[in-house]
């Protein structure tokens, strides 16, 4: 369901093509390499070190030079590197929002200098759509959906209040809202699910860690924990074991992403229910790369294939796993 659902909003993001305007780089594009600025969030998470590997990786294959820079999850960081990426006259500007916002005059800026941008993971709540010629990501309110509705089918049988901690990624980032709001969503229609603490930890381990250590003092009765990404759900699980309680059976554990640690924790049994969110972009960005600059028509919108796994899909898929 959730993999087909998906792939009915990649195919209808697809039909809505915009024509990419053919600009060049201020580089150019032509027979020439082309030179790629990629300025991307840190290094903060599984998630991230998978996608980093995926972009250089694919830069590499494809033959494109590729310019990287790790912004520490420093939204000014990001601004420096891409005004950085426009003094360098590249062909194409790509990166990863830390934030929706704050983007604009930077983006105009690069659009001002004929270097096209493509926003590759995390979206930006800009009403102005020229600023970008693509958005490749994950879509991130499903992501929160699916953890909703698996929750709502593992606790029909449930009668008394089920208490929720949520920890949040990173505040103001795409994936932090839209996951919260996906799963509040529906969870709010059933008033036996009660979201009683939601802090973010920052999409880190320690995060997740410290966080859940907190709501553990605070909160005599928690049954289930939504973490945004797999490293703070491994935080929290630390803090529940530590807290003398089992992860995975004495408090149910729903994560995002399906990294390798976040899933042999499900193979485990430690966490109960993993969205996947697919870092692996590298290839994808560089054909967009490409057909933006050859100034082919490349659709607004390309939403990556995604699924979900309960533990016993865990364990079944974790050989297989590319990260
Ligand atoms: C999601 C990505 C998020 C991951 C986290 O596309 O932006 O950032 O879910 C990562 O693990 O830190």
């Amino acid at each position: 369901m959730f993999k087909k659902s998906l792939v009915a909003v990649g195919l209808a993001a697809v039909l809505t093509l915009t024509a990419c305007g053919g600009s060049t780089g201020a580089g150019g594009g032509g027979s020439d390499e082309i030179t790629l600025g990629f300025a991307q969030v840190g290094a903060e998470s599984g998630w991230r070190t998978a996608n980093t590997k995926s972009i250089q990786e694919s830069a590499k294959t494809a033959g494109i030079n590729l310019k990287f820079s790790d912004a520490q999850q420093k939204q000014e960081n990001q601004i420096k590197a891409i005004r950085s990426y426009i003094q360098q006259k590249v062909d194409l500007i790509a990166f990863s929002p830390v934030v929706e916002s704050g983007w604009d005059t930077v983006l105009k800026e690069a659009k001002d200098a004929n270097i096209p941008v493509i926003l590759t993971d995390r979206a930006i709540d800009s009403p102005d759509k020229t600023l970008y010629k693509t958005f490749l990501g994950s879509d991130f309110v499903l992501e929160g959906q699916e953890a909703a509705k698996w929750l709502i089918k593992d606790k029909e049988a449930a009668t008394g209040d089920v208490n929720i901690v949520e920890l949040q990624g990173t505040t103001g980032a795409a994936p932090a809202n839209d996951r919260m709001s996906g799963f509040a969503d529906l969870i709010k229609a059933e008033s036996k699910f009660k979201i009683i603490a939601s802090q973010t930890g920052d999409f880190t381990r320690s995060g997740g860690k410290q966080v859940m250590e907190a709501f553990l003092k605070s909160n005599p009765k928690i049954d289930v924990v939504y973490a945004h990404n797999d490293d703070m759900a491994l935080g929290a699980i630390e803090a529940i074991e530590a807290a003398g309680k089992v992860p995975g059976k004495d408090i149910t554990i729903i994560s995002v992403d399906a990294t390798k640690d976040g899933m042999t924790a499900a193979a485990d049994g430690k966490i109960n229910f993993i969205v996947e969110c697919n870092p692996l972009l590298g290839d994808q960005l560089m054909d967009l790369t490409k057909k933006v600059l050859a100034g082919e028509t490349v659709p607004e919108r390309v939403v990556t294939v995604e699924t979900t796994f309960d533990s016993a899909q865990a364990k079944a898929a974790l050989p297989d796993r590319k990260y």
